[in-house]
Parts: C-alpha cells; structure tokens; sequence
C-alpha cells in the first residue's frame, strides 16, 4: 500500500508539474531534477523517465542529493539508467553527500528520545554502509561520468543562463538547494518556480512512515535545516511551495 501511495503521490505530483505546460506554452519548459536518485528502480527513478520522455519539459540536468540512498550510490544509478535510455547527453551533477548539520549519530538520538522512525534512507541500519562506497549495481556499472561540477553551482548556472525560466523539482532532501541559496542569494528570484516533496497539510494516513510527525515526510526528516533555510526564502513570486503527500488517496 505505501508503494501504491507513494507512485500515486508521484502521478498527481508529476501531472500537475506538466499541467503548466498544457494548452498555451509554446516551448519545453525547462526543468532541473534535484532528486535522491536511489535506484535501480523505485518513485525516484520513475520521475526521472517521465520527465525525460515527456515532449512538454527539457531536463537540464539531474542534480543528485543523498537521501534514500548515498550521493555516489545514487550518481552510478542514474548514470546507468540515462546510459539503458540512451540519455546520456542529460548531465548528472553530484551535489551534497551530508546534510548540513545534522547527522546519522543525531538522528539516532532523536529515535532514542521520541521513538524509532519506520524510514530512514541512507541512514537506514537495514541497509546501511559507508558514504562513499557504492555496491554493485543489479543494472551493471555506468560507464559514463558525472559532471565534474558540483549541483550547487550547476543550478546557479542554470538559473543564471535561462532567468525565470527554470523549474526546480525538488524530490529528495533540500541541501543542494540551501547550499545554491547560501552561495548566491538572488537564487530564489532567478528560478521560474519550485516544486517540491516534503509534507502534507492536511494528513490523513496510517502509513508507519507518518506515525511520529504526518505532517512532514522523509525528504524534510532527513536535513531539516535546509528545509528551513529554503522556506523561508522562496523568492518574491518566482517560488511556489508545493507540499504533497496526497495520503487521502489511500
Ligand atoms: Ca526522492
């Protein structure tokens, strides 16, 4: 049911993201994947293939994040997945491996104190190994390279070489984000609009992932800080928050 859940989120997310270009837009609008590629399947992955196949959007590039799994881990999967679609022209930019400040020994004194979360990505004792190791993909090793700029940077870049055109989609922790922001503050008002994955507003859910907090879900969990950090700058107009987790689908 979670995994029906979550590809449900995904659907409405991704439609409503390509409703802006139905109708009178005459050109592919101009999208930056800022996600936690974990692979080689799962929601994350699917985002990206939509988006990539979809005639209305032109992906910019594929800025990666750790989150469900560590960056170097997701960077490989998304390399391989681009590489079995023949995509490889789209850049994956490895962006933060940490959080900003909080870390796996925190979050575990956080369960400690106010109960164990059914969720915990990269930090996960399930599955957990060291940041920089990346285990043998199922799908086999990429054998193309990630761009040697960081997705910090690269966003900026982006924003500034195509102002108020850009759509960040935002599907993984905000730390690539909040390291754009911190670095150029005219960041926010350069981008056409953020949609992103973080929460619901009106909760509605029995899903374990939700029993300690329903009103955030993982990808604020995991770095709460740059959440912070990116909310409360959204720009003037070019920003629109975006919160879904549409539990009520269930
Ligand atoms: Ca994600």
């Amino acid at each position: 049911m979670k995994r029906l859940m979550r590809k449900l989120a995904l659907v409405f997310l991704l439609v409503g993201l390509l409703g802006h270009s139905f109708g009178s837009a005459p050109t592919r609008r101009k999208i930056i994947i800022n996600e936690d590629f974990s692979g080689p399947g799962g929601s994350n992955m699917q985002t990206l293939l939509v988006l990539v196949q979809s005639p209305l959007v032109e992906v910019l590039g594929a800025t990666v994040v750790s989150g469900d799994q560590w960056r170097d881990e997701e960077v490989a999967h998304t390399l391989r997945l681009l590489e079995i679609i023949g995509r490889s022209d789209i850049p994956v930019v490895p962006g933060a491996v940490f959080p900003l400040v909080r870390r796996r020994e925190e979050a575990q004194l956080w369960q400690e104190r106010y109960g164990k979360v059914a969720y915990a990505g990269a930090w996960d004792d399930r599955w957990w190994h060291d940041p920089f190791v990346v285990p043998a993909l199922p799908e086999g090793a990429p054998t193309t390279k990630p761009s040697d700029e960081d997705a910090a940077h690269f966003m900026i870049r982006m924003l500034h070489k195509y102002p108020h055109e850009v759509t960040i989609y935002e599907g993984g922790p905000m730390t690539n984000l909040a390291l754009a922001i911190s670095i150029d503050p005219q960041f926010p008002e350069l981008a056409q609009e953020l949609v992103f994955m973080g929460g619901s507003l009106n909760p509605n859910t029995d899903n374990p992932e939700f029993a300690n907090n329903p009103r955030h879900e993982f990808n604020f969990w995991f770095d709460p800080r740059r959440r912070k950090s990116c909310c409360a700058r959204p720009g003037k107009k070019s920003c629109v928050r975006r919160p879904i987790f549409p539990s009520r689908l269930a």
